[in-house]
């Protein structure tokens, strides 16, 4: 049984994030979606509402989860949870620079392997930040979130 963990802030999910989660969710018996928290950070949504929207979106998806990563390291959520590999999406060769450090520093602290899935093109310029600004000053991002993220920013912030 190859269990494998997709980690992201989600705040929100977007159609990027469901497009590798759903590809890693084809290519693994069992993806555990991690939600991070970061206190320096100050997000859209609260952690519990990035919970519920990210397992809304993701409910149809046999054979994943979504859980908290907690406050420690990532390498160690996935030793915890017996997960051979971390799965992430690559939009760019930027993203491929911020990433290998990473990769390389989870293996060497728990043997964790970390496998990249290219982004879909069409969603490649997708980012969570970059979608809750064309949402904020009133653009329309229906074709990058699902209806859940839409209905959930029209609401008012928790404050
Ligand atoms: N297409 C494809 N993939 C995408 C797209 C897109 N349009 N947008 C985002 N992704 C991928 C990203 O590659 C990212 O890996 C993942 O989706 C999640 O994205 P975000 O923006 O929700 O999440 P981030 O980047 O804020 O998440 C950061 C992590 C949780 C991965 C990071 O903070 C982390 O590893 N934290 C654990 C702490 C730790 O262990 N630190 C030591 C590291 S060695």
């Amino acid at each position: 049984m190859r269990r494998v963990v997709c980690p992201g802030s989600f705040d929100p999910i977007h159609n990027g994030h469901v497009e590798v989660i759903t590809r890693a969710a084809g290519l693994f018996d069992e993806v555990v979606v991690a939600v991070s928290t970061n206190y320096a950070k100050k997000y859209r949504f609260t952690l519990e509402e990035r919970l519920e929207i990210t397992g809304e979106v993701l409910a149809h998806l046999p054979g994943v989860t979504v859980e908290f990563m907690g406050h420690g390291l990532l390498a160690e959520f996935c030793r915890e949870r017996g997960a051979a590999a971390i799965v992430k999406g690559l939009r760019s060769s930027h993203d491929l620079d911020y990433e290998l450090p990473m990769a390389t520093m989870n293996r060497q602290l728990t043997g964790v392997e970390t496998v990249y899935l290219p982004g879909e093109s069409s969603f490649l310029h997708l980012s969570s930040t970059l979608l809750k600004e064309v949402a904020a000053l009133g653009g329309d991002i229906s074709a990058y979130v699902p209806g859940t993220v839409l209905d959930r920013l029209a609401r008012p912030a928790a404050s």
